[in-house]
């Protein structure tokens, strides 16, 4: 694959995609429930995701595609190239805030991260990083994660999952909120893994995350040294959704081993 060819190319993509975002809201947005009535798709995020996949399908036949509206490939393995793509991460901020959302991408090959970008489109930033070339915020080179504690952290973590509930050891999640400095809660996975990228935030976790939710963003925070697991400490899943952390290198393997404890 000739990844700076395939950098220009998506780059431009994906900023004509956030045109078509930006250019909704003066049009009238059709709202559906999925999983459950909090569960919210529009025709907008069905139609980026069509609009990704044609323009794919015709300039890089023989690729696949993975998206979360169901429009692309059926993905039950790794191999091959696979793009990973979320066309609105955040669509409740996208319907209740038109902000706080952004399209995340990622291109893999051989389950490899090769490419990835969070766009967020209301504020015109693109975060991106081609594997082994570091990580950016527009046109600023990111600098790698210094070490830092516990203590010191801001860990973006959803208040929902502060509640008891039947898959994390409620107690020692409460105690991680004790010990740091202070926790974050921005609604998009994919913007929470670019302001981890750009040391605005030490942790993210979520105890349920799909492929496409952190693909773009694995391979920008991976490029500053960020860590991505399981909360068993396996590499994030990539064909199913599941636990999801990822930290400052530093301070990972204690978020696990003290306070983010599956039941
Ligand atoms: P989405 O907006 O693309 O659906 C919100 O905390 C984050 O979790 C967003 O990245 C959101 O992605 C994702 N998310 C929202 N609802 C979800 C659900 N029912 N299952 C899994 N992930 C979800
Ligand atoms: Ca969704
Ligand atoms: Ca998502
Ligand atoms: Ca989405």
């Amino acid at each position: 694959m000739e990844l700076h060819a395939m950098d220009r190319y998506i780059k431009s993509l994906i900023k004509e995609a956030g045109h078509k975002i930006r250019n909704s809201f003066i049009s009238d947005i059709t709202i559906e429930t999925k999983s459950d009535a909090n569960d919210l798709v529009t025709n907008i995020d069905k139609e980026i995701e069509q609009f990704f996949i044609e323009r794919i399908r015709r300039d890089y036949p023989g690729h696949r595609i993975f998206g979360e509206e169901g429009f692309g490939d059926a993905i039950d393995d790794l191999s091959g190239v696979i793009w990973m793509l979320d066309p609105i991460d955040g669509t409740m901020n996208f319907v209740h805030q038109k902000r706080n959302f952004a399209i995340s991408l990622g291109v893999y090959e051989d389950g490899k991260g090769k490419l990835g970008y969070i766009y967020d489109v209301v504020n015109d930033d693109l975060y991106h990083a081609v594997e082994g070339g570091g990580a950016y915020y527009n046109d600023e080179k990111l600098k790698s994660l210094a070490a830092t504690s516990i203590e010191e952290s801001i860990v973006a973590i959803n208040a929902s999952w502060l509640a008891p509930n039947k898959y994390i050891d409620h107690e020692a999640a409460i105690g991680l909120v004790r010990a740091v400095r202070g926790t974050r809660s921005y609604g998009s996975a994919a913007l929470e893994l670019a302001f981890l990228a750009s040391g605005r935030i030490d942790a993210y976790v979520s105890m349920r995350l799909s492929p496409w939710d952190i693909a773009g963003g694995a391979v920008i925070a991976g490029e500053v040294g960020a860590v991505t697991t399981t909360f068993t400490g396996e590499p994030a899943n990539l064909l199913k959704q599941d636990t999801f952390i990822a930290a400052n290198p530093s301070i990972h393997n204690r978020m696990l081993s003290d306070y983010i404890r599956l039941k």
